[in-house]
């Protein structure tokens, strides 16, 4: 079929600025006229010169709008020279599957339509993610170049009149233009579960579960139905009724597609009734995991991270590709930090954000690296990896024969064990936010700094004294980028750290987030609840960051 594209006038919106991940507005936003076809273009020509003649890769959640938006994709595409996109049935790829398919077929690159853990909906949040052809999130570079255009656009190439089934595997060829565009749509869960078939011994794992292990996997409404429902039901006979929220939802029934304790706690009553011994969850794009063990034993994402290094002799991958390097995102705790001392490896900590993981990855210095935010994942792929997570662990419990809560008292008795929790004040009106955030950063500036280094806190037997306060920043090591401002941080004389940081994946109003972490090597206290070991660390921190004083907020939203 012979089309034609033609040039539509238009003018910027602002704001159009990608956070932590992508951009992120709510679902009105997008839906206003030309603002997606405004940011499509606008990332289209951020790839410059390497756009002609290239593939690239798109699917999402399955939020609402994400059809539309995919529609979109393929008209400014076809008019913009692109040579071939490469689509999941129905719009539908998770994250780490868009990232494993950019790899596999060498694509450009790919563009991700969620807005992840946020909710859904006409009322809830859209996303638009552009990664790179390493497979990972752009870099702040590329991000900030798409910004750029985005401010100053004026018009953007569209093509009408191309009409692709989302729903039929198929490879249609259109010219556009007098050059030919391809759109090939795939299984969205093909090639990626062909990639944990390579990284995993499935047979292992299915020995594992026909001796009894008991597992239920929720989806959570979220892109990951059809990938648990070929992996863990087609694959590794785990009964249907062991897989839950499989059908992905435009507005994911509801919820908050955020696999923790507050918007996942439907998944932890159920361990609780003590039937399963393995439980897990994903967000909205599947790069995010909740483990569960049995009787809801909670392995916090820190942990979880620390436990696969230590253990990665399990997964046959790590015999073929031997572990370099281990990092960690900023706030993330220090468990990762003693595995890598005690068992020789070196550490990377980078700002909070997977882009910042990639470039380490290609350089070959970096193998399994975590967020404390539920994200995990390693080399395989340039995004975190929900689904790998879970096979991950369910190798090491395969080839360990423990429980979950047996694998984690063994780590703790060798590592020691770093107690970590995570407070999230969601919605705080932006102006408190904003000016204690500042009021932050000028209590850590050069000048003020000497009035907190020094200052200490007794809370019952214990004594905290400040030793260090910043703003933290990271040099990359490979390309030697500066990035500022990355949280505020208080360090404590025996190591505890106090972190403060303003959301950037919250579409509107300020998330705040607070994290706690504290290395305990005293054995007879590896048994005590989180809450309880950080109750004066916590009290201390919002002492000093005077957080009710700023906000007049009291309470968190979601306590991790
Ligand atoms: C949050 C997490 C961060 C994660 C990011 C994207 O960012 O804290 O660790 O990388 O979400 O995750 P922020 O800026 O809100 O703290 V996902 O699964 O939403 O793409
Ligand atoms: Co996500």
């Amino acid at each position: 079929m012979a089309l034609t594209s033609e040039v539509v006038s238009t003018s910027p919106f602002s704001g159009q600025k990608p956070g932590t991940s992508g951009l992120r507005k709510p679902t009105s936003t997008f839906i206003t006229p030309n603002y997606t076809e405004n940011f499509v273009q606008s990332t289209l020509a951020a790839i410059g010169d390497k756009l002609a003649g290239a593939d690239l890769v798109v699917g999402g959640d399955g939020r609402y709008f994400m059809r539309q938006a995919v529609h979109i994709i393929i008209q400014i595409a076809a008019a913009n020279g692109v040579r071939k996109l490469i689509i999941g049935q129905n719009g539908l790829l998770s994250t780490p599957a868009v990232s494993c398919l950019i790899r596999k077929r060498q694509a450009c690159g790919g563009i991700i339509l969620t807005a992840s853990h946020n909710p859904g909906g006409p009322n809830g949040d859209f996303g638009i993610k552009y990664n790179t052809s390493n497979g990972g999130p752009a870099p702040e570079n590329i991000t900030n170049k798409i910004y750029e255009i985005s401010e100053k656009i004026t018009e953007y190439k569209l093509c009408r009149g191309i009409e692709v089934d989302l729903g039929l595997i198929k490879t249609s060829e259109f010219k556009v233009d007098g050059k030919p565009f391809i759109v090939e749509i795939v299984d969205c869960v093909e090639d990626y579960l062909g990639l944990m078939k390579e990284i995993f011994d499935f047979g292992a794992i299915k020995k594992l579960l026909d001796s009894g292990l008991k597992v239920v996997i929720n989806s959570m409404h979220g892109v990951m139905g059809p990938y648990v429902k070929r992996t863990f039901h087609q694959e590794l006979q785990v009964p249907l009724e062991s897989c839950l929220n499989c059908d992905p939802s435009e507005d994911f029934g509801g919820h908050h597609p955020d696999p923790n304790l507050t918007y996942a706690a439907d998944l932890v009553e159920l361990m609780k009734k003590g039937t399963y011994g393995f439980g897990a969850a994903f967000d909205g794009d599947g790069d995010r995991n909740m483990l569960l063990g049995e009787n809801a034993f909670f392995v916090n994402p820190s942990d979880s991270v620390a436990v696969i290094s230590a253990n990665a002799s399990c997964i046959p991958y790590f015999k073929k590709n031997p572990v370099q390097g281990l990092a960690r995102s900023m706030p993330t705790s220090g468990a990762m930090d003693r595995v890598a001392s005690i068992d020789g490896m070196t550490l990377f900590e980078v700002p909070t954000g997977w882009k910042f993981f990639g470039n380490l990855m290609d350089a070959g210095r970096l193998s399994i690296c975590g967020e404390e935010s539920f994200g995990t994942g390693s080399n395989h792929i340039r995004e975190k990896d929900g689904l790998w997570a879970v096979l991950a662990w369910l190798s090491i419990l395969a080839s360990r024969g423990q429980t979950m809560e047996q694998v984690l008292q063994e780590h703790w008795k060798k590592y020691g064990r770093n107690f970590f929790t995570r407070w999230d004040f969601e919605g705080v009106p932006d102006e408190p936010a904003t000016k204690w955030m500042d009021n932050l950063r000028d209590m850590v500036s050069k000048d003020k700094v000497k009035e907190l280094v020094g200052r200490s806190f007794t809370k019952g037997s214990k004594t905290f004294t400040i030793a260090q306060a910043d703003d933290y920043r990271y040099t990359d090591p490979i390309e030697h980028r500066l990035t500022l401002k990355q949280g505020i941080r208080l360090i404590f004389d025996d190591g505890s750290r106090a972190i403060f940081r303003l959301s950037g994946t919250s579409s509107s109003g300020k998330t705040v987030r607070m994290y706690i972490d504290s290395f305990e090597s005293d054995q007879s206290k590896y048994g005590m609840d989180s809450q309880d070991a950080l109750r004066p660390l916590v009290e201390i921190a919002l002492e000093v960051s005077q957080f009710k004083e700023f906000t007049g907020i009291e309470k968190p939203t979601v306590i991790t």
